[in-house]
């Protein structure tokens, strides 16, 4: 482990640190999902199985997280379990970031956080298998996920399966257009919904050449883009099925008063227990799955940039 940077720490494993080094493709991971997204032990078990669809794609993974006030770029399997199995471990997001790291906490990054961090050490492309959007009902909740806006601010390649349908993805893709968020769809016409292969809005560019999208993300654009890869159709869920729990997951958000920083989560394990695991089963097969197709772009990327330097 290393330390650099005084202003932010940030740690780096041994392997991460030498491939940055060497400028071999590397993908950054969050660990929200760890400690949010599942429950124990798939939580610990698909974050190693995730870490080795990244290697399968050809890049070396680096898991993010927060400890002792650093930044952790890379985490081992050690840290992997504890994150795994200790409850009480904050979501930090973008606005959570700078205070948790002075007052020298630690925290689960999101999409958001891990963007801030991916870009500080250097590390182009980002997977995970949706990001957080436009919740449904925020014209008056006015709950919109600072995923999208740390979308705008960190030139991070994010690699994902579009972004959940307890979101409202018409809204969620109308909001990345008017931030000038290139939205890229590989392998799809449509922006995909997590574990259903469609959201039933249309992509605004189809792109299946990986070389070539390894070519738009090296044009440099001031910001990040989103490249979005379906489901395989083994792992997806039907959308109805999917709608009908989310339909009741929101009905009994409302009725339990949740909202801000906890409806995420509290809706993903409603559908969840509505669908008899279906959804979580999902969940796991798409990280999984994003995560090589993330492996294989980072290192298209890295490729690309070894042949025009
Ligand atoms: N999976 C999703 N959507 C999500 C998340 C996982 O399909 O939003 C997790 C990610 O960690 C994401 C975070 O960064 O929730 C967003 O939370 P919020 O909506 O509170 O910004
Ligand atoms: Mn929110």
């Amino acid at each position: 482990m290393s330390t650099t940077s005084p202003a932010i720490p940030i740690v780096y494993t041994e392997e991460v640190r030498e491939a940055l080094h060497e400028g071999r493709p590397v993908v950054a991971l969050e660990s929200n999902g760890i400690t949010h997204g599942l429950t124990y032990p798939h939580n610990a078990e698909t974050a190693h199985r995730v870490e080795a669809a990244v290697r399968k794609g050809g890049s070396v993974p680096a898991t993010i997280c927060i400890e002792d006030g650093a930044i952790r770029i890379g985490m081992t399997e050690r840290d992997i379990e504890r994150f795994a199995s200790e409850s009480g471990i904050p979501k930090v997001s973008s606005r959570d970031l700078p205070i948790v790291l002075a007052r020298g906490g630690r925290g689960a990054t999101t999409v958001a956080s891990s963007l801030v961090a991916a870009e500080l050490a250097g590390i182009t492309f980002f997977s995970s298998a949706g990001f957080g959007g436009v919740h449904r009902g925020a014209e008056t909740t006015m709950d919109i996920s600072s995923d999208l806006i740390q979308l705008t601010r960190s030139k991070v390649a994010v690699v994902c399966a579009g972004a959940k349908m307890i979101l409202d993805l018409r809204l969620t893709m109308e909001y990345l257009e008017t931030q000038c968020v290139p939205v890229i769809s590989h392998g799809s016409d449509d922006f995909p919904a997590f574990y259903c292969a469609s959201s039933g809005v249309k992509a605004p560019h189809r792109i299946d050449d990986e070389d070539l999208i390894a070519k738009v993300v090296a044009t440099g654009h001031p910001g990040g883009v989103v490249v979005t890869t379906p489901p395989r159709e083994e792992d997806a869920v039907d959308a109805a099925e999917a709608e009908a729990a989310i339909a009741d997951a929101l009905r009994r958000a409302t009725r339990d008063g949740v909202a801000g920083q906890g409806l995420t989560k509290y809706l993903m394990h409603a559908v969840d227990r509505a669908t008899g695991g279906r959804t979580a089963q999902a969940n796991m097969a798409v990280l999984i799955s994003t995560a090589e197709v993330g492996g294989r772009l980072a290192a298209a990327y890295a490729r690309h940039r070894t042949t025009h330097s």
